[in-house]
């Protein structure tokens, strides 16, 4: 298991959480892994954990299990293992609700430009990227999904102190 929310031990501060970021097979296959990582890297947010991997069936199943009973399941679960993805973990302030609002809306068609989906997508089934959900836990779920506790890295960047006050 990974410790992926917020630490007590003193090493992030206390609103600091990882959450898990995938460039899908689209954005991949696309180019599109340097535009991610460099608007969530321009933010302010820390990369502490990247792989290229491929998402075998189970993991996929386990990933979306929210969605197994929906009409689309089979879909997804095939658009997901089809190709690389680069699974990545960030780090920062309240970091799964502002990269919720940098990937905008789930469907394309919806998202505003100036938002990931909103620039790169057109199509609800090739949104180009996932990020945790708020929901309580969800982020450090799918951190531990993805990621052993030792290939997330613990470091500052040395910019930390004009970030934050
Ligand atoms: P992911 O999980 O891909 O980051 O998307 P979201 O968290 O923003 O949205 P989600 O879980 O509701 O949907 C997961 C995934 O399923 C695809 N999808 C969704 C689809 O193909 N058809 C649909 O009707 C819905 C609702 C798109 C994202």
């Amino acid at each position: 298991m990974s410790d992926a929310g917020n630490s007590d031990d003193g090493s992030r501060g206390a609103d600091r959480e990882r959450t898990f970021v995938m460039a899908k097979p689209d954005a991949v296959q696309r180019g599109l892994i340097g535009e991610i990582v460099s608007r969530l890297e321009s933010r302010g947010l820390k990369l502490v954990g990247g792989k290229v991997t491929r998402i075998d069936r189970d993991l996929a199943e386990e990933h979306y299990a929210e969605h197994t009973d929906k009409p689309f399941f089979e879909d997804l679960v095939g658009f997901i293992t089809s190709g690389p993805v680069f699974a990545m973990v960030w780090e920062g302030a309240d970091a799964t609700r502002q990269v919720r609002e940098m990937m905008g809306a789930t469907d394309p068609a919806e998202a505003v430009p100036g938002t990931i989906r909103g620039d790169f997508a057109l199509d609800l089934g090739r949104n180009v990227v996932h990020g945790s959900d708020t929901e309580p836990g969800s982020n450090e779920r799918e951190v531990s999904l993805f990621f052993d506790d030792e290939e997330l890295v613990d470091y500052e960047r040395i910019d930390e102190t004009w970030l934050y006050e």
